[in-house]
């Protein structure tokens, strides 16, 4: 029997590139030079297409994949994929969501951290012999005690929540909607939670529905006593209003796992010494990956099974 076809966008993991290589006939698009000319030559009976959040898919390849009935993608994100117009062709979308929870909350805990007590430049401090010479290092900031505000306090934002409380802080968040399932405050006013907030985290989605929620307004309210963590999308924060505000000493931290130009980080950001830097990488780790890599696999072959993926967006 011949295999079903299947667009592979961009090469995945190991896990993801050999499932798909034994079980599927693959095109793999990022072979091509000219992806559009590829798909409107052979795009005729793909069936699936496997993709990543980073890489996402264009809406006008769609029209030279008119058998195309499941988009699987690696990422709990979508906002490099237009979910409205899959859903209009009928298209099922499945995405990685759950199965990171936990990883991603990790490292916004660890960035957290990581930036109140200043590890990046103790680390640095000492490796590079300053202690001897320089004497005590400069005092850091507390986190057991202190108020921290999520924003978008979803399955991700849950985790963040669970950890900090762990240390003694006390939790508020700021959704759309409150809701009646977890033990933390609700703030309607998102510049009031920031007030109130010495560390913001930002869980919420990426996509148009949060761009640039972080702005001026809301990172003054937050002021020179707040840090802000960002492992969601560098699109939720005005990255230009950011950096103006931590140079002109208006706030105080910032610790970020993405950025709006990814892999681009403004060199203001990178010199800033206020600043922790991770290179998107809050779902990193080999065990999540591993378990992401099975989900896209998952919702592929649950799709051709049963005409339904496991985790489905759309
Ligand atoms: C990955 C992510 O880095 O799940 C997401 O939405 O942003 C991350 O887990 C990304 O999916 C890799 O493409």
């Amino acid at each position: 029997m011949a295999k079903t076809k299947v667009v592979q966008v961009a090469s995945g993991t190991q896990l993801v590139n050999s499932h798909l290589q034994e079980n599927y006939e693959v095109l793999a698009l990022w072979e091509q030079p000219d992806p559009q000319a590829f798909l409107a030559e052979h795009g005729k009976d793909v069936r699936g297409l496997v993709t990543t959040a980073g890489h996402g898919l264009k809406n006008e390849w769609l029209d030279s994949l008119p058998d195309l009935g499941v988009v699987s993608s690696f990422g709990v994100g979508y906002d490099t994929i237009d979910a409205g117009e899959l859903k209009k062709r009928g298209i099922q979308l499945g995405n990685t969501p759950d199965v990171l929870n936990a990883c991603v909350a990790d490292l916004a805990v660890c960035l957290l951290l990581g930036s109140a007590r200043q590890l990046v430049w103790g680390d640095r401090y000492v490796r590079e012999g300053r202690w001897p010479v320089e004497g005590q290092f400069p005092l850091a900031q507390s986190v057991s005690g202190k108020n921290v505000g999520i924003v978008g306090l979803g399955g991700i934002g849950v985790e963040v929540a669970r950890r900090l409380a762990g240390f003694d802080c006390e939790i508020r968040y700021h959704n759309r909607k409150a809701r009646d399932d977890v033990p933390y405050g609700y703030e309607a006013s998102l510049t009031a939670l920031a007030e109130w907030a010495d560390y913001l985290v930002l869980t919420c989605v990426g996509g148009p529905s949060t761009h640039h929620l972080i702005n001026r307004e809301v990172l003054l309210a937050l002021g020179r006593k707040g840090t802000v963590v960002n492992v969601s999308r560098g699109t939720v924060i005005d990255e230009t209003a950011m950096i103006q505000l931590l140079q002109q000493d208006k706030l105080g931290f910032a610790a970020l796992d993405v950025f709006e130009h990814e892999p681009q980080v403004p060199s203001a950001l990178r010199e800033h010494a206020r600043v922790t830097l991770m290179p998107h990488s809050a779902s990193a780790t080999v065990e999540t990956r591993l378990k992401m890599s099975q989900r896209v696999i998952d919702n592929l072959d649950r799709f051709f099974e049963t005409g339904q993926v496991i985790s489905r967006v759309v």
